[in-house]
C-alpha cells in the first residue's frame, strides 16, 4: 500500500473513534484457531461438590437433590485423592492435546479461590486451588489448559433465575452487576491461570442476550487477544455469522457434520452423565475410538468428558478405556492429528480424513471384500496400504475407485488404509455422494 493510502486509512480510523463508531472488535487470530483445529482430541472434566450425590451437575439442584442440600455440599467436599498430575497424565496417555475444567458450572460453585465469590473451593475442607494445580500440571506435561465458565449462575442473587427447578422463582436480578462480577472472575481466571481457551455455556438462557455475549467477548479480548472462545457466549449455536459471538461451533452429545468452513468441536461424555454417577453406563472402546474417528472425518475436534469421583480420581474403568484410545492413537494418530475431514462425507461403510497427498480411509468393520469410492475428477491413486501394514490392491472403475480390503482387518475398533494420490488431497472439493 502507498503512503498516502496508509495515512488516509489512519485518519479514517481516528475519525471513527472520535465520532464514537465502534471499530471492528478484536477476533481470535485465524492462525490460533487453525492450530487449535489440528489438536483433534481434548479432555473435558466436570467436577464439583455435586459428585458427593452422584447426580448431574447443576441440573439436579432442587430436582434429585434438595436445593438447600445441594448448596451446602461444598462443606463436605474433600476429594483427598485429587491429583492434577495423574488426571493430566491420563489425558496425555489417551492422546489428548488439551483439557477443559469446569471452573464454574450453572450451580455457581468456583473450583478456584476467587476474590469475587465466597462460594468457592477455599471454603471447603479440601481448600486447595484445583484450577491452579491443573494449570500447572498441564503446563508441565505439555497439555493446553482451558477453562469452562457458564454465563448463568443459579447461586448468585444478581442472576435473574428462571431454572425450571429453582425454588427461588422470579428473582429480578441485576444483569449489570452480574456482568461486572463475571468480568472480574474472567479477568482473574485469565491473568492467574492463562487459559488457552475459554469454554462458555448457557447461550439458551432467557436473561442472557447476544449483546451481553459481544460485550464479554470484547472484554476477554482486551485482557488476552489470543484466548480462544467457543460460540456459546452468544445466542447463535448452530452456525457462525456476523452476529455470532465466539470462534467455533459446539455440538453437544452428537458428532458434528462434515464442515470445511467453520471450526467445530463436539463435546461428548464417556458415560452418560457429565458429572460422576455411580455405575453410569460407559461407552465401549470401539464406540469411543469410532466417535473420535467420525469427528475427525467431519473436520472437527472431540472434547471427551470424564467426571472424577468424589475422592478426586477418575474411575479405573474409564482410565483403562482412555488408555486404549491412546494405544490406538499411537498406531494410527497420523490419520487423526493435523488432518482435515473429507473429501468424502462419512457413511455407514467408511469415514475419511486427509493430509498432504494422502487420504486415510477408516473402516470400522468388514462388510464386503471391497470398498467403492466415488470418482474424484483428475485424481488418481498411486499407492495404497494398511497403515503400518501390507499393501492393498486397487483399481479405477467407471464409478470411481475399487479398494480391495485385506482378508482380515487388524484392528477391532477402527482400521486405516492409506491412499496416496497424484495430488494434494487437501485441495479436493468435498463429495457427498457414494456409499
Ligand atoms: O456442562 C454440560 C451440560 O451441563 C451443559 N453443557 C454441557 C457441556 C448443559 N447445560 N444445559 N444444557 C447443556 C442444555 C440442557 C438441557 C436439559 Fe433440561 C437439562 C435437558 C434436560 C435437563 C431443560 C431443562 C430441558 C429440560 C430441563
Amino acid at each position: 500500500m502507498k503512503k498516502p493510502a496508509i495515512i488516509l486509512l489512519y485518519l479514517f480510523s481516528i475519525i471513527k473513534v472520535v465520532f464514537g463508531q465502534q471499530s471492528t472488535p478484536v477476533k481470535t487470530p485465524k492462525e490460533v484457531l487453525d492450530d487449535f483445529m489440528t489438536k483433534r482430541f481434548g479432555m473435558f472434566v466436570h467436577f464439583g461438590p455435586v459428585t458427593l450425590r452422584g447426580t448431574e451437575i447443576g441440573w439436579s439442584r432442587n430436582k434429585e437433590v434438595a436445593q438447600d442440600d445441594y448448596d451446602n455440599l461444598y462443606k463436605e467436599f474433600n476429594p483427598v485423592l485429587f491429583n492434577a498430575d495423574a488426571i493430566v497424565k491420563t489425558a496425555k496417555d489417551a492422546g489428548m492435546k488439551y483439557l477443559v475444567i469446569t471452573a464454574k458450572h450453572h450451580d455457581g460453585f468456583a473450583l478456584w479461590p476467587s476474590a469475587f465469590t465466597d462460594y468457592n473451593i477455599s471454603k471447603t475442607p479440601y481448600k486447595r486451588d484445583m484450577v491452579a494445580e491443573l494449570a500447572a500440571a498441564c503446563k508441565k506435561q505439555g497439555i493446553l489448559f482451558c477453562i469452562y465458565h457458564t454465563v448463568l449462575d443459579w447461586h448468585d442473587p444478581n442472576y435473574p433465575i428462571h431454572n425450571p427447578y429453582d425454588s427461588t422463582k422470579n428473582v429480578k436480578g441485576d444483569m449489570v452487576a452480574f456482568k461486572t462480577q463475571m468480568k472480574n472472575e474472567l479477568k482473574e481466571l485469565i491473568t492467574k491461570y492463562h487459559p488457552y481457551l475459554l469454554w462458555f455455556d448457557g447461550y439458551w438462557e432467557k436473561p442472557w442476550t447476544n449483546a451481553d455475549g459481544q460485550e464479554i467477548y470484547a472484554y476477554i479480548k482486551s485482557v488476552d487477544p489470543n484466548v480462544i472462545v467457543n460460540n456459546r457466549l452468544g445466542k447463535e449455536s448452530e452456525k457462525l455469522n456476523d452476529q455470532s459471538v465466539g470462534d467455533y461451533l459446539t455440538p453437544e452429545q452428537r458428532i458434528g457434520q462434515l464442515n470445511m468452513n467453520e471450526p467445530w468441536e463436539s463435546c461428548i461424555t464417556i458415560c452418560q452423565q457429565w458429572a460422576w454417577k455411580p455405575n453410569d453406563k460407559m461407552k465401549t472402546v470401539q464406540e469411543c475410538i469410532q466417535t473420535l474417528v467420525k469427528t475427525a472425518a467431519g473436520n472437527g475436534n472431540l472434547l471427551f468428558n470424564v467426571g472424577p469421583m468424589p475422592d478426586g480420581r477418575i474411575e479405573a474403568r474409564q482410565v483403562e478405556t482412555l488408555q486404549q484410545m491412546g494405544a490406538w492413537l499411537k498406531k494410527y494418530g497420523e490419520s487423526i492429528y493435523g488432518t482435515k475431514g473429507g473429501p468424502f462425507a462419512p457413511n455407514d461403510n467408511y469415514a475419511v480424513t486427509r493430509k498432504g497427498n494422502k487420504i486415510y480411509l477408516h473402516i470400522f468393520q468388514k462388510k464386503d471384500d471391497k470398498i467403492v469410492l466415488p470418482n474424484l475428477p483428475g485424481v488418481s491413486i498411486t499407492n495404497a496400504y494398511v497403515l503400518g501394514g501390507s499393501k492393498v490392491t486397487y483399481k479405477p472403475n467407471a464409478a470411481g475407485y475399487i479398494i480391495d480390503l485385506p482378508q482380515t482387518l487388524p484392528d477391532a475398533s477402527s482400521n486405516v488404509i492409506v491412499l496416496e494420490l497424484n495430488k494434494n488431497a487437501e485441495e479436493i472439493p468435498v463429495i457427498t455422494a457414494g456409499k
